[in-house]
């Protein structure tokens, strides 16, 4: 079986009711993705492992959600030289706020990405638009995608007048 273009990681499966919308962004657009759980902090040694093969295994895009001491974005950053998009997983104190302050404040060198809390549909799409620089099959969906979005922004408008 051949690597897919996107790996959607994260700390937990309790991540995926979240991450889920990025898959299905990647699904609308027919981008390949495979799915798996690697927590910074319970198995580090098999996330070290994941980001330093996802390169040569053939992976171009990481997608990587936690919640709380959200490390896990940021460690996967630090071994492997793939683009990163971290995504904040809200959980049940703080609002994710913890978990955005852990993805994004990243140190120089080392640039995660991040979305907006829960924001893993912005994630795929991120992806997509990254896949799509070297596409430009791909980059032609996306331009009709956001002329989708435009005109939906027409038609409510329109309706609302009416
Ligand atoms: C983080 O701890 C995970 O990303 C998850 O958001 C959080 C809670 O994990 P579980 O206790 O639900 O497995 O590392």
């Amino acid at each position: 079986m051949s690597t897919p273009d996107v790996g959607v990681i994260m700390g937990s499966d309790s991540d995926w009711p979240t991450l889920e919308a990025a898959g299905q962004a990647l699904d609308e657009f027919g981008v390949g993705y495979e799915v798996g759980v690697y927590s910074a902090h319970r198995t580090p040694q098999r996330m070290l492992d994941y980001a330093r093969e996802a390169a040569g295994r053939g992976l171009k895009v990481i997608i990587a959600g936690a919640g709380g001491a959200a490390h896990l974005p940021g460690m996967v950053a630090s071994a492997t030289p793939l683009p990163v998009i971290g995504v904040p997983v809200p959980l049940k104190y703080l609002d994710g706020l913890d978990s955005l302050l852990s993805i994004v404040q990243m140190p120089a060198g080392v640039p995660v990405a991040t979305v907006s809390v829960g924001g893993a549909r912005n994630a795929g799409l991120l992806a997509v638009r990254m896949l799509a620089a070297s596409d430009p099959e791909l980059q032609q969906r996306m331009t009709a995608f956001q002329a989708d979005l435009e005109q939906l922004v027409h038609d409510k408008d329109a309706a609302l007048r009416a």
